[in-house]
């Protein structure tokens, strides 16, 4: 039988030959698959205001201009394993209450008198702040101040997505009832003091919002040790305290203090990060591409490329990536350079 034969008696038969593909499917290294690329805020923010004339946070469903890795144009992904957007309301609008499978977390940029809504409790949203919103639970976003509201939204789905595994479904009415206070989950799981008995009951964390005040105080008090980490500076991981783990099991996201002077050493990592600059400036290097990224800047470093942070002044960086799922899986691995 000819070469030509026998591959169209696979092909007929839906079977292909494993050693013309082998390396493909078991690399020595991952692949360069997505761009570094940054979004500067003042862009960012010139087109959020052109979406803001476009629409109206209703009729969109949720106003967001998706960040899109130009190495994957029109897939709607930053990484091949992340969802980025930035997210506005307006004052007196509301983005309606729903739920899906795909897990969101969010760094608010800009705006005070906003709110979110998680499964049956509202939390106030300050400039700064984490709040996540678990996996197919309802929630809904508002302005009820007098600014705009702008965030940064990470979500897992190229990991739904890819298990082909998500489901959505609105709420009945615009906002959702609430069912706890204001404050209850922050006094229940982030005092040092949890509810005996308490039995978790789904894959969530039960604290869903980090306000920045604390997060910036505790690195504050930390970074007083000066024990600075040689590639990192002092970096945190928002973590569920009623595991330790990350509150999304699918993405961690992390808070990252640069001193004045740092000198960072270049390293990579498999995952994948999305970052933006949430105080001071750094100089971020991936790859060969070199930024001086600003207050509210977003970049993606593509994981196992190098990366090196430098700061002249005090930086505090945000990010998130799929760490947790990758060590989960056994597959994370970082390197430092010599
Ligand atoms: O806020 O629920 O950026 O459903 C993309 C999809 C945000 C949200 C996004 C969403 C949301």
């Amino acid at each position: 039988m000819s070469q030509s034969e026998f591959r169209e008696r696979l092909a007929a038969d839906n079977m292909a030959p494993l050693w013309e593909v082998i390396r493909g499917l078991t690399p020595r290294e991952p692949k360069a698959l997505v761009d570094p690329v940054l979004w500067r805020a003042a862009v960012i923010r010139r087109n959020m205001d052109l979406a803001c004339a476009a629409i109206s946070a209703e009729d969109a469903e949720r106003r967001v201009l998706i960040l899109e890795n130009p190495a994957l144009r029109g897939r709607s992904l930053a990484t091949t394993s992340l969802y980025a957007g930035i997210q506005m309301i307006l004052p007196g609008e509301i983005a309606p209450s729903h739920r899906h499978t795909a897990s969101a977390l969010r760094l608010i940029l800009d705006g005070r008198g906003g709110f979110t809504s998680v499964d049956g409790e509202k939390v106030l949203m300050e400039p700064g702040d984490f709040i996540i919103t678990p996996t197919n639970v309802f929630h809904d976003h508002g302005a009820e101040g007098a600014d705009p509201v702008m965030w940064l939204d990470g979500l897992d789905v190229p990991v739904v997505q890819m298990l082909n595994a998500g489901f959505s479904a609105d709420y009945p009415e615009r906002r959702q009832n609430m069912t706890r206070p204001l404050g209850d989950a922050q006094a229940r799981y982030a005092s040092g003091l949890t509810p005996i008995g308490y039995l978790r009951t789904t894959s969530a964390s039960p604290l869903f919002h980090y306000p920045y005040s604390r997060s910036r105080d505790a690195l504050d008090v930390m970074a007083r040790a000066e024990e600075w980490h040689p590639e990192h500076g002092l970096k945190v991981s928002f973590t569920d305290p009623t595991t330790g783990q990350s509150p999304i099991r699918s993405m961690g996201a992390y808070l990252q203090l640069l001193p004045r002077g740092f000198r960072g050493v270049s390293h990579r990592e498999t995952d994948g990060a999305v970052y933006c600059v949430v105080e001071g400036s750094a100089r971020i290097t991936i790859g060969e591409t070199t930024w001086y990224a600003q207050r509210h800047d977003v970049f993606v470093a593509p994981g196992w490329t190098w990366r090196q942070f430098e700061a002249d002044e005090e930086c505090v960086l945000f990010s998130f990536s799929d760490r947790p799922l990758q060590e989960h899986l056994g597959f994370w691995r970082s390197e430092a350079a010599a």
